[in-house]
């Protein structure tokens, strides 16, 4: 990214260099740095399974990766046969949903990562049990 060369003043090239951002699968977001003021950082995106998307015997597919906090994992999967569950380390250890816990299920769904671990399950009877979970830790 070429965004620290470019004036910030110019928003043309600001917005080029968003765009080029998005381009390169990589998202452009706003952090606060200590003083409040906007930092603008890259973050990269994931389609859990790669190809074979969120489906069963996918809890390897972190194993080698390394993640950021702030980077995107997207899970594809049929919305009528799956639903994505991030609960905490119980939750992903025994399978079960802790009351509150967020469910979505577009079949198309983009996940921010936070700083550490990050758990996700499938709740569907007899899916989170066959490995349809992961365990992702950001840095
Ligand atoms: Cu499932």
């Amino acid at each position: 990214m070429a965004l620290a060369t470019q004036s910030p003043a110019n928003s043309a090239s600001y917005s080029a260099s968003l765009l080029d951002a998005a381009k390169a699968n990589r998202r452009a977001y706003c952090i606060r740095n200590p003083l409040g003021l906007c930092e603008i950082a890259h973050a990269k995106s994931y389609v859990v399974g790669d190809m074979k998307g969120w489906t069963f015997f996918v809890d390897s597919w972190p194993k080698g990766k390394r993640f950021r906090a702030g980077d995107v994992l997207v899970f594809k999967y049929l919305p009528t046969a799956h639903n994505v569950v991030k609960v905490n380390h119980l939750g992903y250890r025994t399978c079960t949903v802790p009351r509150g816990s967020y469910i979505t299920r577009t079949g198309n769904d983009h996940i921010r990562l936070v700083k550490g671990n990050n758990y996700f399950i499938c709740n569907l009877p007899g899916h989170c049990v066959n490995a349809m979970r992961i365990a992702v830790y950001a840095s």
